[in-house]
């Protein structure tokens, strides 16, 4: 068995319970073979073993009061996965479903993203099992004020810098801060999505999805291909959803589909203009159901379907798909559907959206497909930038944030197929973005001693 495939194994059998941290680890060390056959010293100081388990795992209690006088407790946790090139980074995801498994799969994910982006960032993740779905905001307030007293003393601006993800916006991230800033006494930065008036970034907010947009751009620019004119097919309809689907109408695509965990909505003539506004009003002001789209616009919505089930059902044709909701939001059957209808472009703006399944049937039919943490990597990199802005306590105009935006996802794209070419694969983006991730990352923990 080659070394890879025992630190495969090893995993799986420390933490069978954690089933996203393995099919995370499996995706990644599976396509870093050649790395250890070309570099033994690596193998020699067990950078593979070293790499898969995180720096630190940090869980703790986060006790509330509702508006109803109740207490409430819910699990917080932040994953430190790996700082051999820089201070941890990455979001904060509030859903019911976060495990401990949940942040380490994206914990291990940001480490290698956050390394393909050049800039100097290591990898974390953290959040809550908490639900802000029918919270009001002095809840949301009270639960963020409580899971920053325990954050607070883990982060900061060479520490650990957090962000958003799932469930954590603009508003979760002023809350947050807000506190923190109060209980260390200084206005230091040390988290990233802040508002403008405090700190923030032009473009933050539409990074990751107009990022995300940038790549697909130069991914159809291989093929001698663009937007104009093709039918967009994007998931959820929150941060990164809705960005992506600006860009991809501002480059002349049409955006037909957008879900939310209560059902999908399918608009053939497309998702533009004050439909767009709509659903940004929705979903950031009212806080509410996709579903509303279908009362307010004569379409049709599919009530508790994701967007790849109802392209599968109804056999509806997209040449490009988004998934911008979720982890394991396609399968091996919504793949196969989606190939069969016409898709030949694929681009992760969410975490690891795609099954192995779907990676493989996408890979094996010539799909041009990019994994999220290159594809989705806009949003940190321009994190990044904003750490930097608060260094040198400058804020850079919109054109420059979103010019250097653009100028870091095509040197994301060309860094994958030159990682991928040196290792006898073409367009492979998949082994690219893990070769070219972990490779910088390998180097520095080599550097930097057994620690
Ligand atoms: P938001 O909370 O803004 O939006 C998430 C959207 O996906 C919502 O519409 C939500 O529906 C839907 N969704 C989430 N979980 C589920 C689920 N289990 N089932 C069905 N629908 C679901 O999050 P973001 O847009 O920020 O994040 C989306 C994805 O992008 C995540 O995978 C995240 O890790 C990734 N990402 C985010 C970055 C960022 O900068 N924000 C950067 C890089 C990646 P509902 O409204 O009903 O909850
Ligand atoms: O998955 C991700 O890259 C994010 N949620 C963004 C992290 C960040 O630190 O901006």
């Amino acid at each position: 068995m080659s070394i890879i495939q025992e630190v495969i194994t090893k995993t799986q059998r420390q933490d069978a319970d954690q089933p996203e941290f393995h099919q995370a680890v499996k995706e990644v060390l599976e396509t870093l073979e050649p790395t250890a056959e070309k570099h033994p010293e690596f193998v020699r100081a067990k950078i593979y073993e070293r790499i898969v388990e995180p720096d630190r795992a940090i869980l703790f209690r986060v006790p509330w009061v509702d508006d109803r006088g109740e207490v409430q407790v819910n699990r917080g946790f932040r994953v430190q996965f790996n700082n051999a090139i820089g201070p941890y980074k990455g979001g904060l995801r509030f859903h019911p479903s976060v495990t401990l498994s949940i942040m380490k799969f994206l914990g291990f994910e940001q480490t290698f993203k956050n390394s393909l982006t050049t800039l100097p960032m290591g990898g974390a993740k953290g959040g809550a099992d908490f639900d802000p779905k029918g919270k009001s905001d002095e809840e949301v307030m009270r639960f963020c004020q409580a899971f920053t007293r325990e954050l607070f003393r883990h982060i900061g601006p060479d520490t650990d810098v957090p962000a958003g993800d799932i469930g954590v916006g603009g508003r979760e991230i002023g809350y947050i801060y807000g506190y923190y800033k109060k209980i260390v006494n200084q206005h230091d930065g040390a988290l990233t999505g802040k508002g403008l008036d405090y700190g923030g970034s032009l473009i933050r907010p539409e990074a990751t999805g107009y990022g995300l947009v940038y790549f697909v751009a130069e991914m159809l620019a291989t093929r001698g291909l663009d937007f104009s004119g093709k039918v967009v097919a994007i998931s959820g309809a929150g941060n990164v959803a809705q960005y992506a689907m600006e860009k991809v109408n501002q480059l002349g695509g049409r955006v037909i589909t957008l879900c939310d965990s209560s059902g999908t909505i399918v608009d053939e003539k497309g998702i533009c203009d004050d439909k767009c506004e709509f659903v940004m009003e929705l979903k950031n002001v009212r806080r509410g159901r996709i579903k509303e789209y279908a009362d307010q616009y004569p379409v049709l919505c599919y009530i508790g379907k994701s967007v790849w089930d109802v392209i599968r059902e109804q056999g509806i044709r997209v040449d490009i798909a988004l998934p911008c909701a979720t982890q394991n939001e396609i399968d091996g059957p919504n793949a196969e559907a989606l190939v069969k209808n016409g898709c030949f472009c694929v681009a992760e703006g969410a975490n690891m959206p795609s099954t192995p399944e779907a990676v493989q049937i996408f890979q094996d039919r010539g799909v041009l497909f990019a994994p999220g943490k290159a594809a989705n990597a806009g949003g940190v990199a321009t994190s990044g930038l904003e750490m930097t802005q608060n260094s040198i306590k400058l804020s850079w105009p919109r054109e420059e944030v979103d010019q250097r935006l653009r100028q870091i996802m095509k040197n994301i794209h060309q860094v994958c197929l030159d990682a991928s070419q040196t290792y006898g694969h073409k367009a492979d983006y998949v082994m690219g973005a893990n070769i070219a991730g972990f490779m910088k990352v390998a180097r520095a923990m080599l550097a930097c001693g057994v620690v």
